[in-house]
């Protein structure tokens, strides 16, 4: 079994942050280990504080685990300040690490800022450059690049933009249409050539965590060998399936189920 890796924050609801990757992970056949970059308190509704890691105490989970495991691939979600995404950037390029997936996390699903200014451009400067894919909804998206983005057309620009931002080493971006009006199609930029990734809109309030769980799985997916737009696929319908069987749960924007139905079980649609 191989081992993956998640750098990200905690939510104790489950839905979103390592707990949801650490799940989606086992899905996939891996082994999860993580390290926790801040201790959000949230539940479905909402967002209520967060008590972010120093870059001490985010190094000192991280090392035991590149003495112990082969790491075959990693996903970085919530990193709060410039010092976490120094320390996980680090720790990525100083172990080599392969098939890295950065979720931008800016802001909860609920409207809560999860990152400040100084560590979006820390993200752009150290972290983007040794990333596999990127993996930016609309807003996020807009944050990184200062563009509006609300089309097909948008999201092309802000690819290569994001791109472009990047200086020593190009990684491809997946920007998430999900929040378009009229489709929800993904585009995924690998510097060369656009994917267009449709999707099926589920109308649905159970959305909580949806791109920690695609990013996780996409790292998954790599770290099993799939070349990039696979693993995309993959995870993309992973994460349609683990909407539709969601369980319901919660007062707010409820949690997937992280073990849908396999895919072609008589009775499954
Ligand atoms: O979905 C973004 C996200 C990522 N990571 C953590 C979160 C959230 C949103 O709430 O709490 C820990």
């Amino acid at each position: 079994m191989i081992t993956v890796l998640s750098i990200a924050g905690y939510d104790p609801s489950g839905g979103a942050g390592i707990l949801a990757d650490i799940k989606t992970f086992a899905a996939f056949g891996c082994y999860g280990v993580g390290a926790i970059s801040s201790l959000t308190s949230q539940n479905t509704v909402a967002v209520y504080g967060a008590a972010h890691q120093t870059p001490e105490t985010l190094r000192s989970q991280l090392q035991p685990l590149s003495e112990d495991f082969t790491i075959a691939g990693v996903k970085t979600g919530m990193l709060p300040t410039r010092e976490t995404i120094e320390t996980a950037a680090e720790f990525v390029s100083t172990h080599r690490l392969p098939h890295l997936v950065v979720d931008p996390v800016i802001r909860s699903t609920s409207g809560y800022d999860l990152i400040d200014d100084v560590a979006v451009r820390e993200l752009v400067r150290h972290l983007l450059p040794l990333a596999e894919v990127v993996t930016p909804n609309l807003a996020e998206a807009e944050r990184l690049t200062g563009l509006v983005v609300r089309d097909i057309a948008g999201m092309e620009e802000a690819a290569r933009r994001i791109v472009a931002l990047c200086e020593t080493a190009s990684p491809a971006v997946l920007v998430k249409g999900g929040h378009l009006t009229d489709t929800a199609t993904d585009l995924l930029y690998d510097g060369r050539d656009f994917y267009y990734l449709e999707g099926e809109r589920i109308e649905t309030r159970n959305t909580h965590g949806t791109g920690c769980t695609l990013s996780a799985a996409i790292a998954a997916r790599l770290a099993l060998g799939d070349e990039l737009p696979e693993a995309v696929r993959k995870a993309k319908n992973y994460v349609e399936r683990a909407i539709r069987e969601a369980p319901g749960l919660g007062q707010g924007a409820g949690p997937l189920n992280h073990f849908p139905t396999p895919p072609g079980t008589p009775g499954s649609n």
